[in-house]
């Protein structure tokens, strides 16, 4: 276990966000807490915090000697059940900054430290009630924007990935020993040495598997964390903007008849059906006239190439022309949808053009104005990025890119370990290279991790989780 911190002190922080609120909390954990807390809570039923059952709440007043600061609520949970396995005190006071703050400074007055950010987790993780992957879970639950994210990192947050990830350093670890078992005592039996070559080569093959079904989720992980990027592109006037609207629901963009409206990419974010989007609307500028409208299309073509999906608006209410045509050559290679808008009026574009364009391409008909076709918009949006279905991996879904890496690591150690096997190589590269595959998967964890790595993580926190 790493030893990085000093785990003596008696941290305190305020627990919520700063501002008003109805209530602010005050955490102390260590050593002193509870006696701390005997020095400067004064219960209404006079008995000190230190005679408290665990897990009971109590009502009081927090004062400095006879200097009353505020009514509060006091609950103390004694090592080790509680969030950092030390004790841990929490006292709730009335929002607004003054109160916590005057609070805190008492506990710091009365030998408390204050709490660097994500301390308590750091504790609770160097405590060994939870591990890395689980401490990462709490501060991705913390910025969680969505439902659909916020279930993700609860089952992480519960050590679902975790098991699955022991589940896999055992197999590893089988198969470790089951390679020096060979080289230590070879055999003088040809057929056994051959058999247990046989149970190793399939134990390795198991694991590859496992990993790669783990790494396989990590695109929706990442999509569930970080939203999917869509560009909304067209030559000038065809409701672009519009249809940003009507996708956040609200008039973010200015709306006008004027070809060359928007002249700057526009930024937001938005939920469709539980998922994060980036959504961005681009100019429609074709042919730049002047330094800035360069800036524009050269921000609008930068976007189209990051994007996850772009959707292709076409005005169905007049023929497709040069200018429509000039995108298509920007949209090669890219993920697309192709929307007609304008629907609401009588369609002229000619649609079998389009598709000879584009014969696989998938388009949906809506009218931003009238806000038609927009669930059909969206369930296609959706289709298109989650392609259809959700990988099942017991519900556990790799969504950090720090797991992402470590697991392609693993993945390239045990495909490794497999090839060494199978070509005949000597067994000692072939455990060499299981270790290695077992090291990766214990950066995850935190089971082996350096101070730089658990610094990194912690400094992520805020002050007082
Ligand atoms: N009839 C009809 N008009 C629409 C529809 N969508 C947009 N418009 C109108 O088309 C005009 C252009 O809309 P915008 O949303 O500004 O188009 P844009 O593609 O963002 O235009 P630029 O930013 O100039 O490239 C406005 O007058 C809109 O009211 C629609 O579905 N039906
Ligand atoms: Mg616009």
């Amino acid at each position: 276990m790493p030893q990085f911190s000093n785990l003596d002190d008696t941290i305190v922080a305020i627990a919520t966000p700063l501002g008003q609120g109805g209530i602010g909390i005050v955490r102390l954990s260590g050593k002193n807490a509870v006696s701390i807390a005997d020095r400067m809570f004064l219960s209404k039923s006079k008995k000190k915090p230190s005679r408290f059952k665990n897990f009971t709440v109590h009502y009081g007043d927090v004062a400095r000697g006879k200097e009353l600061i505020d009514e509060a609520l006091l609950t103390v949970m004694r090592a080790p059940r509680s969030y950092t396995r030390e004790d841990v005190v929490e006292i709730s006071s009335h929002g607004g900054s003054a109160s916590s703050r005057a609070v805190l400074r008492l506990a710091v007055d009365l030998g408390a430290r204050p709490a660097d950010p994500g301390e308590f987790t750091k504790r609770a993780f160097l405590n060994g009630r939870i591990d890395l992957a689980q401490a990462e879970a709490v501060l991705d639950t913390i910025h969680a924007k969505t439902e659909a994210f916020l279930k993700v990192s609860a089952h992480q947050l519960k050590g679902e990935l975790s098991t699955e990830l022991e589940g896999i350093r055992e197999e590893l670890m089988n198969a470790y020993v089951a390679v020096e078992a060979i080289v230590n005592f070879p055999e003088d039996d040809t057929q056994a040495q051959r058999r247990s070559a046989a149970v190793l080569a399939e134990k390795i093959r198991q694991a590859r598997q496992q990993v790669g079904r783990l790494l396989a989720t990590g695109e929706q992980g990442r999509i569930l964390k970080e939203g999917i990027k869509i560009v909304i592109c067209g030559k000038p006037n065809v409701g672009k903007s519009s249809l940003l609207n009507v996708l956040l629901k609200q008039p973010r963009a200015i709306v006008s008849p004027v070809a060359g409206t928007t002249r700057d990419t526009i930024e937001e974010t938005a939920q469709i059906q539980g998922i994060p989007f980036q959504l961005v609307d681009t100019a429609g500028i074709l042919e730049p006239r002047d330094l800035i409208e360069e800036e524009a299309v050269r921000r609008s073509h930068m976007h189209i190439q990051g994007a996850d999906l772009v959707l292709f608006i076409l005005d169905a209410s007049v023929p497709l022309n040069d200018e429509d045509q000039k995108l298509v050559d920007v949209l090669r290679g890219q993920n697309f949808l192709i929307v007609f808008n304008k629907c609401d009026l009588q369609t002229r574009i000619d649609e079998k053009k389009i598709q000879a364009i584009f014969p696989k391409a998938k388009s949906v008909r809506v009218s931003a104005l009238k806000k038609e076709g927009v669930k059909e918009l969206e369930d296609a949006v959706v289709e298109r990025v989650w392609h259809g279905q959700m990988t099942d991996t017991k519900g556990v879904l790799v969504s950090n890119m720090r797991h992402v890496r470590a697991l392609r690591d693993c993945l390239e150690a045990v495909q490794k370990a497999e090839e060494t096997l199978a070509s005949g190589l000597s067994l000692e590269f072939v455990s060499e290279e299981i270790k290695r595959a077992v090291n990766y998967l214990d950066t995850i964890t935190g089971r082996h991790a350096d101070n730089d790595l658990l610094e990194q993580i912690f400094a992520q926190f805020c002050i007082g989780k």
